[in-house]
């Protein structure tokens, strides 16, 4: 109610001081107001397949980039950061992640290691799955390095929360993290994404 009615007095005000076309230019972000604000719990309860998640039968195929944008220093997987994006794919999934490095400064890495709600200073670079870890997941200088890509293949094989993380030493704890969950139910999708 606060927010139409001070859309309402905004829309009123560049109405009368900006003639029809600011009317005209303004009409759509003041209908618009009340949606926008639904939107986000909207959007994180919605289950999405986006464009990098594919599904083959059981296979699962995941294009995961970090540093896909420059939020966060690059330090951000399909430019999520901080566990505010859940990829979901069903117990006893094949699944395949396509990691790319398109961060120009820093290597990076990507495992599946058990949940938390804040990222520690430290992530044992320990994988909750046989295979569900990129190479050298802590160094600086043997990583996946900028421009480099690595394809890691696990089975989704125990329903649970856990998370996507980067190993590199404080990268988690700045925001390189989201959560990854195996669905008892056979959901697969994503929520959250940017
Ligand atoms: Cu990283």
């Amino acid at each position: 109610m606060k927010r139409s009615a001070f859309s309402t007095a905004l829309f009123l005000g560049l109405a009368a001081c900006g003639g029809s076309d600011s009317a005209e230019t303004e009409a759509p972000a003041a209908t618009e107001a009340p949606a926008a604000t639904e939107a986000p719990a909207a959007a994180s309860g919605e289950m999405t397949m986006p464009s990098w998640y594919a599904m083959d039968g059981n296979n699962v195929t995941l294009d995961i980039t970090a540093g896909s944008t420059d939020r966060g220093n690059y330090w951000n997987y399909n430019g999520s950061q901080f566990g505010e994006m859940t990829i979901t794919v069903p117990v006893g999934a094949n699944v395949t992640v396509n990691f790319s490095n398109n961060d120009p400064n820093m290597a990076h890495s990507l495992g599946i290691s058990e949940g938390f709600e804040t990222a520690p200073a430290m992530v044992d670079p320990v994988a909750v799955f046989d295979g569900a870890i990129t190479s050298n997941p802590t160094s600086m200088t043997e990583g996946t390095m900028p421009g480099t890509s690595e394809t890691i293949s696990f089975v989704a094989s125990e329903a649970g929360e856990y998370v996507m993380v980067c190993y590199v030493a404080g990268h988690a704890v700045s925001g390189m993290w989201v959560k990854f969950v195996v669905s008892a139910d056979g959901e697969a999708g994503v929520t959250g994404a940017m």
